[in-house]
């Protein structure tokens, strides 16, 4: 990059932006489909935002002090990626041209790893800035152990979708009480949406909402004010909350339909293009940017920019070698956790109900490792995560490593997403029946293939008399179905030790360990080895195999009961735990076969729905299974009134196997 200018006029910040506008919508007519109304409006605060302020460096785009930028309205991906093109990321007028095309590095909406200078993937309005709050607390808990080394700001373009969005709310709610100073919002504010002026549906004094919230609040009232914004952004690097900057923006300035949602969305018309250039005093050639810009656009990056990279690495030398050591592998993005020390301590009864256990494997892990930080949606209590001793994240101790989300499940998933962008290993507890509230965010999990991690308790009508609204029924099937997550449902202690290996473990893709609320014995013939091949014999038949139960779980508990009293009216079954009906369908056909013969009648007893299990077993007298919501109750009632309890079992399995 070349950090002389050939050019002694001052810059002209209006020529750079117009011509970044020019580019945008290029691309999108280009694509023939994108969102013309924001790559216009919001051009001069992401030029500002680039060309003054936001320490990176285009030849290192994954440099870890960076400061991280979240297109949270991702439907601006063409500013967004015009944007970086210019400021010097590896991304080429080809690649710009190829924008919404199948395997470019420019797809619809940004997506981390396609393009150079992408921090998050975005799209689904309100998960950019949910995000954005976990990557501020990442940062905050290292800048507060490693003070003037790591020290990024974590900014946001957002727009009004974004804040209509409910998760937004519960995000920078947390983000208000846990002064997250390095946090700031730019917020595209132009009163338009897809549909409408936003009035039909929006109306709230977003100052007052911020305020309120404990942020530090600036307006800009003309987007058009460059120099306006350059200015409330050096003032929110100054303050110690949050801060929300409200930009007043014109949807789709200088189109023929400026002001009005008909520029949201779609392709421009030419005369349109031809128009909007002539107010832009650009040349009617598409994708013509000029040297004199992008020399100045970068000549201000670089001035800015020039000893970042080699600064953080002076500092990080300085650094003792333990932290040296600890830190390495973070700033690589190869951070492992370390399960040599994990420790657990069986109870003398032999019985432990499973969030027990993982109450106690969780806290030795996050007790032996530098990187690792989660929480709760106020179910610590209940799902017996919370970490002793080792401190509450909150505004007087960045270093506290049990969050108190409150009762926030979406923004708790969206927040756990960022703290694993920065690069920690990161969970999430509630009850499974709750999860559907996350499911937004876990989806973005998912897509991204983050190592998160699910704590879900209390996993099925078993809970008993919290009642239908509590126990889960569909839950385990619908996380089943999404891609790259996997859902762990161990049967006792040494399977839930055995997931938390297998999970922890894995550097990629997100992971469900579901669990029973029911006190459980610890089995001989359980391994926490099995776990990781996802299905397993934990009851081997006697002589002739006549059937099989396959089970996961607590329910793996009824199973090994009725095979039993099966056994002594001999009939012969085998049972197989199957913690992860993924990990075993991924396992190689001689295991399978070995574990799940072909030719023998094979039983599921699952309270939850059936539809999991036909990957395995087609007809559905074979699934015993859960497709209703359940009801209050104790546990011992609902098993009889749904057929869970071991002589209902009994009969229905003897009579299958007959
Ligand atoms: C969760 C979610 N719901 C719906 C959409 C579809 N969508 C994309 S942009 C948009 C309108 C948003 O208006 P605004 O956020 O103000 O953006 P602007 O029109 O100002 O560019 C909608 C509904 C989406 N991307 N995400
Ligand atoms: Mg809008």
């Amino acid at each position: 990059m070349i950090l002389t200018r050939n050019n002694d006029e001052p810059i002209n910040d209006q020529k750079i932006i117009n011509q970044l506008r020019g580019l945008g919508i290029d691309m999108i007519h280009e694509a023939g489909s994108g969102h013309p109304g924001i790559t216009l409006d919001a051009a001069p605060i992401l030029y500002t935002l680039y060309a003054k302020h936001l320490r990176f460096d285009p030849s290192h785009p994954d440099f870890f002090n960076r400061d991280r930028f979240v297109m949270s309205a991702g439907h601006g991906s063409a500013l967004l990626y015009a944007c970086l093109s210019m400021a010097g990321f590896d991304l080429s007028m080809e690649d710009l041209k190829a924008y919404r095309h199948l395997n470019s590095k420019t797809p619809g909406h940004p997506e981390l790893g396609k393009t150079p200078g992408v921090d998050m993937t975005t799209g689904p309005l309100g998960q950019g800035i949910a995000t954005s709050v976990g990557i501020a607390i990442a940062e905050a808990q290292l800048e507060a152990k490693y003070k003037n080394l790591i020290n990024f700001n974590t900014y946001v373009l957002c727009s009004d979708g974004d804040l209509e969005e409910g998760v937004s709310y519960e995000a920078c709610s947390l983000a208000g009480t846990l002064k997250l100073n390095r946090l700031i919002v730019l917020y595209d504010s132009n009163d338009t949406s897809l549909d409408s002026k936003t009035n039909t549906s929006f109306n709230e004094n977003i100052e007052l909402r911020f305020t309120s919230m404990g942020w530090n609040y600036l307006k800009v009232n003309d987007g058009e004010d460059y120099e306006a914004i350059d200015r409330a952004i050096t003032e929110a690097k100054k303050k110690d909350l949050p801060t929300l900057i409200e930009v007043k923006t014109t949807i789709g300035k200088f189109s023929k339909y400026e002001g009005t949602n008909k520029i949201h969305g779609g392709d421009l018309e030419n005369d349109d293009i031809t128009s909007i250039k002539e107010k832009l005093k650009l040349r009617d050639i598409p994708f013509n940017i000029t040297n004199d810009v992008l020399e100045d656009f970068r000549y201000m990056i670089q001035e800015r920019n020039c000893d970042l990279v080699s600064n953080f690495l002076d500092k990080f030398d300085k650094l003792d070698e333990d932290s040296k050591n600890i830190l390495n592998p973070l700033i690589k993005n190869e951070y492992e956790i370390d399960l040599k020390k994990l420790s657990y301590e069986k109870p003398e009864e032999n019985y432990e109900s499973l969030r027990d256990t993982s109450s106690k494997v969780l806290n030795s892990i996050v007790s032996n490792n530098e990187f690792i930080m989660g929480g709760s949606a106020d179910l610590f209590t209940s799902t017996k995560t919370y970490i002793k001793d080792l401190g509450d994240f909150s505004s007087k101790n960045y270093l506290g490593k049990n969050i108190f989300f409150g009762v926030r499940e979406h923004a708790m998933a969206a927040i756990i997403n960022g703290i694993s962008l920065v690069g920690f290993r990161s969970y999430a507890s509630t009850f499974l029946a709750f999860s559907d509230y996350m499911r937004p965010a876990m989806r973005i999990a998912s897509i991204l293939n983050l190592p998160v991690t699910y704590i879900f308790t209390h996993d099925s009508i078993s809970i008993g008399s919290d009642g239908a609204t509590h126990q889960p029924v569909e839950q385990l099937t619908s996380l089943r179905a999404m891609p790259n997550l996997e859902v762990f449902r161990p049967c006792d202690a040494n399977e839930v030790i055995g997931t938390y290996k297998t999970i922890m473990k894995k550097k990629n893709g997100p992971s469900v360990i579901s669990l029973s609320k029911t006190k459980l014995p610890i089995l001989e013939t359980t391994s926490s080895s099995g776990v990781e091949k996802g299905a397993y014999i934990v009851k081997n038949e006697q002589r002739k195999l006549d059937g099989i139960i396959i089970s996961s779980g607590e329910e793996v508990h009824q199973a090994i009961e009725v095979s039993k009293r099966l056994n002594t009216k001999g009939i012969d079954v085998r049972v197989v735990s199957m913690p992860s009906i993924k990990r075993f369908l991924d396992q190689e056909d001689a295991y399978k076969e070995e574990i799940l013969p072909v030719g023998i009648k094979k039983i599921v007893i699952e309270a939850g729905s059936s539809l999991s299990w036909n990957r395995l077993i087609f007809n559905k007298k074979y699934l015993i299974t859960l497709d209703t919501f359940g009801d209050s109750g104790s546990r011992d009632e609902l098993y009889e009134k749904y057929g869970f309890d071991i002589e209902s079992l009994e009969e229905k399995i003897e009579n299958l196997l007959k």
